[in-house]
């Protein structure tokens, strides 16, 4: 590990590289500094299976993170290094370090101090809307296609649809004969879950930076409760705006789990929903009329999105997410779905409160 860490121009003393327990792609490890008041950092292996791009993810983070230090440079904001994620380059100038075993590493100055949350509270959620409505307008001025895809068709419905069509025409696992609602119920709301694609193409919808993993526990928070910083970048890329609402919704503003078994705790949290909504209203002024009309249908169409991936990999036999119980997938699929059904019947309400925070 030391002879990873000797790659990486850092100018302190630092201690033994400890194991952190969090997220389930990357592996990571805190740096604590050898002396008071000098950074500590955060080390990073970064998953490579699932990031196939280790280049170009790394380009899409430096451009984001200089692209927002620069914004509060340019605003004079203070303690900048605890608002944005600084990354420290190799001896070599490299924004990451290959070992010879193959393995890809990164290396970030520690946040601290900073605490991050597994729950919401609506006022926890106007906060977190704050911020990730900041985060996406201190990009909104850069190309979309200035960052590459690090998951390529990550947040593409069409694409999401095609690879569940594959695993139903192979049904790897024998497990499709005894889905025939969940299909029902995906087949008839395909053509509606393609809209922004289509948009997209007729020039109507534009792109923009996305953070594409919107939960809360990718903000930390300050010692009075305060976000400060967006962190987990890898997956930052062009995406709708929308999508991002969405999936903050998707997993927030539901008063079950994701993979909730009991359905009928399945519904939508309206109180986290109005406050989010307020939140990221608030702080995203760059929105035009069609982006702002299409944030409630950003909550279907992740939600409809995540039962597409779920039930893919059920029927694939449970190849990509992690399981706890053999038929997890199939849990989370239905829990998702029923999450779907519960935010179509509150679409109208959610449609006058954007309005009205409009
Ligand atoms: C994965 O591992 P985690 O929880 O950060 C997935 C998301 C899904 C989520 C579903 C790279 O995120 O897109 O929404 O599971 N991330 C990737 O819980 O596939
Ligand atoms: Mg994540």
């Amino acid at each position: 590990m030391n002879e990873i860490l000797n790659q990486f121009a850092i100018w302190n003393e630092v201690q033994e590289p400890q194991p952190l327990r969090i997220g389930f792609i990357n592996d990571s490890f805190i740096v604590p500094a050898g002396r008071v008041g000098e950074p500590s950092y955060c080390l990073q292996r970064i998953n490579h299976h699932i990031f196939k791009d280790v280049e170009g993810l790394m380009r899409n983070i430096e451009i984001v993170t200089s692209h927002i230090r620069e914004k509060l440079l340019i605003a004079r904001e203070p303690n900048i290094e605890r608002k944005v994620l600084q990354l420290i380059p190799t001896k070599q100038g490299k924004l990451f370090y290959k070992s010879p075993a193959g393995d890809y590493w990164r290396l970030y100055v520690l946040v601290e101090p900073a605490t991050s949350q597994e729950k919401v509270t609506p006022l926890s959620a106007e906060l977190t809307g704050e911020a990730f409505g900041r985060f996406q307008c201190q990009l909104a001025d850069l190309p979309f296609d200035a960052l590459c895809e690090s998951i390529p068709n990550f947040h593409n419905m069409e694409f999401r649809l095609q690879q569940l069509d594959d695993a139903l025409a192979a049904d790897a696992a024998g497990r499709k004969s005894a889905c025939a609602d969940i299909i029902a119920a995906i087949d008839s709301r395909r053509d509606a879950m393609c809209l922004a694609e289509r948009l997209f193409r007729e020039g109507k919808l534009q792109k923009h930076i996305n953070h594409c993993d919107t939960k809360v526990n990718n903000v930390l928070f300050d010692e009075e409760g305060k976000p400060i910083c967006i962190v987990d970048l890898d997956t930052v890329m062009p995406g709708f705006v929308f999508s991002d609402f969405g999936d903050f919704m998707r997993t927030a503003a539901n008063k079950g789990a994701e993979d909730e078994p009991i359905l009928d705790i399945v519904r939508v949290d309206m109180d986290v929903f109005k406050a989010y909504a307020r939140g990221y209203l608030r702080e995203a002024t760059f929105l035009t009329p069609l982006e702002k009309e299409l944030l409630p249908y950003g909550c279907r169409l992740l939600t409809y999105m995540q039962t597409v991936r779920f039930f893919t990999d059920y029927l694939n036999g449970d190849t990509y997410y992690k399981i706890a119980y053999p038929e997890h997938n199939l849990v989370r699929t239905r829990a998702q779905l029923r999450l779907l059904e519960e935010q179509e019947k509150v679409e109208p309400q959610m449609q006058a409160i954007i309005s009205r925070l409009s």
